[in-house]
């Protein structure tokens, strides 16, 4: 309501949804708010997805650019791709709509890493911002901007918008106040200082982020939460893959390689990730810490049972049983939950002084540990690389997670070669399956392929990687070199099998 505005001035700016919409012209670049379901605006994108519709159904052109934080939902990306209303979009996505629409080819997307947003946002990469549309929890005395559940991109999108409009959200937890960490000084290189984050709970900024108010053109009511689904109970598959991670880094804390509580944890989204945080609350760790891009229901867990100290993330992404939780604890979790700007929750500087253990989930990996978390088939976008290249390259363990098959057994997630490359060889550390995990560090490709052969791969597919992997040994000799062997004609044969036959198995 109207009293979260506590600057009285800009309680002047409040209008309606509709009338804030008429600020957008066809051809605008917006920034807007969202990460993975957390701090989208709630009323504008219908609005202005309703405007498009009106000006198509005169012949007019009407559609926009668009750089969120990562995914929004039904109500924002959604609405907006069904009214084909968007030409552009970075950096992360996951809507069903958009998809769609970017695989038709409407929308041109680009997938990014997260950390690289908002200095390309700065150095004007994108062009110029014509507006920027926030959701936030409230406006303080002084003006300042009390940002939602995450913050994401929202600095920068304040910053470098011409005009900012500004969505308060009365269904929101007030005590969201004090949880953020605003930073805004990373800057342009040659004049950037080090970003004096030494622990992973350390505040280097403000609680809000300050605004000039001759920016802020509209001011828009909401009550409504955030659209996120349930999370599936943890399956047979994903408890055996959180089973053996977790075996693993007690293993390392054993041989005294790794402390007892472990390092600075980040998760990807979906369910395996989800399931390995909540294998955590019985594994035998203490006083945890998460340094992550998204907080979800299992890391949120794991404070509340006291098992994880601290956590910092860029947004919250919570079930409607976890937002429940979050909000009715919020008091105890003030000062154990930290929200930053991604480009420092996905900072490389950061995750790497910290060693961060990295856990994301993928599409597939082949025989030499090189990873697609994009493409399905190759061709086909599913959501983005999001911030798990931030955390891959540069965090201190990589893991990649995912069941041995998909689509009823049909794909193998174990591939000659991945049929799109996000993380290469170079990157990835662990791999991990239902069936087993291979540590890929300092092994060679050949010694590599044999492991994840033989520990990651499904049994249905295990002879067959074999025997391309034989026979590519033997014509790699041929060809000249073995440093990793492949039938080059053969090496992508699996997909188009798939693509042809509906299966990657030979009938
Ligand atoms: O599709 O639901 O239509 O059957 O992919 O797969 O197994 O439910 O797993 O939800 O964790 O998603 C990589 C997509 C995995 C996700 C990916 C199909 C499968 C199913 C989902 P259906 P699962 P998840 C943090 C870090 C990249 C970004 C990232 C992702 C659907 O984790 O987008 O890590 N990661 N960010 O059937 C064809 C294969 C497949 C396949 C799975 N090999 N071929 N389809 N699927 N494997 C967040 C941010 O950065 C913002």
């Amino acid at each position: 309501s109207i009293d979260r505005i506590r600057n009285a001035a800009l309680r002047e700016k409040v209008m309606s949804a509709e009338a804030a919409a008429e600020f957008v012209k066809d051809g605008m670049n917006l920034a807007i708010t969202g990460f993975t379901g957390a701090g989208y605006p709630k009323a504008l994108p219908t609005a202005i997805a309703n405007k498009a519709k009106a000006a198509h159904a005169k012949g007019e052109k009407f559609s926009i650019g668009m750089v969120t934080g990562a995914s929004t939902a039904p109500e924002c990306d959604g609405v907006l791709a069904e009214a084909n209303a968007v030409h552009f979009r970075s950096p992360f996505q996951s809507d069903p709509t958009l998809r769609n629409n970017i695989n038709a080819g409407n929308t041109n997307y680009q997938d990014m890493h997260l950390s690289h947003v908002e200095q390309q946002m700065r150095q004007g990469f994108y062009g110029k911002f014509d507006l920027a549309i926030i959701e936030a929890a409230g406006i303080t005395e002084n003006g300042e901007i009390i940002f939602a559940m995450g913050i994401g991109h929202g600095v920068e999108a304040v910053k470098n918008a011409d005009k900012v409009i500004i969505e308060i959200n009365a269904a929101l937890s007030t005590g969201l106040e004090g949880m953020h960490d605003v930073y805004g000084d990373v800057g342009l290189p040659p004049h950037r200082k080090p970003i004096p984050i030494v622990g992973a709970f350390d505040r280097i900024g403000t609680p809000a982020l300050a605004c000039d108010s001759d920016k802020i053109v509209a001011i828009v009511l909401t009550n409504a939460g955030d659209r996120n689904s349930k999370f599936a109970e943890p399956d047979e598959v994903s408890k055996r893959i959180a089973a053996q991670v977790i075996d693993f880094l007690d293993h390392e804390v054993k041989a005294g390689r790794l402390p007892k509580s472990l390092l600075p944890l980040q998760s990807g989204v979906g369910n395996v990730a989800n399931a390995v945080m909540a294998g955590l609350l019985d594994a035998p760790f203490d006083d945890l810490v998460g340094y992550t891009e998204v907080l979800q229901d299992g890391m949120l867990d794991l404070i509340l049972a006291k098992k994880m100290k601290t956590a910092s993330a860029t947004a919250l992404s919570f079930s409607p049983d976890a937002l429940q939780r979050f909000n009715e604890n919020i008091e105890f979790l003030k000062d154990k939950i930290i929200l930053r700007p991604m480009e420092i929750s996905n900072n490389p500087e950061i995750i790497r002084r910290l060693g961060v253990i990295g856990m994301n989930s993928m599409i597939e990996a082949d025989i030499y540990g090189n990873v697609n978390s994009t493409h399905v088939m190759g061709t086909r976008m599913m959501n983005g690389i999001g911030g798990s290249g931030d955390f891959t390259r540069n965090g201190f363990f990589s893991f990649y997670v995912s069941p041995s098959t998909a689509k009823g057994g049909a794909i193998s997630a174990i591939v000659p070669m991945v049929s799109h490359h996000d993380h290469t060889e170079h990157d990835v550390m662990f791999i991990v399956t239902e069936q087993g995990m291979a540590d890929l560090r300092g092994k060679s490709p050949r010694e590599r392929a044999k492991l994840i052969i033989n520990n990651c791969s499904h049994p249905d597919y295990r002879d067959m990687l074999q025997d391309y992997y034989d026979r590519a040994l033997v014509a790699s000799e041929k060809a000249g070199g073995i440093h990793t062997p492949h039938l080059l004609l053969e090496a992508l044969s699996w997909h188009q099998r798939f693509i042809e036959t509906g299966d990657m198995r030979i009938k």
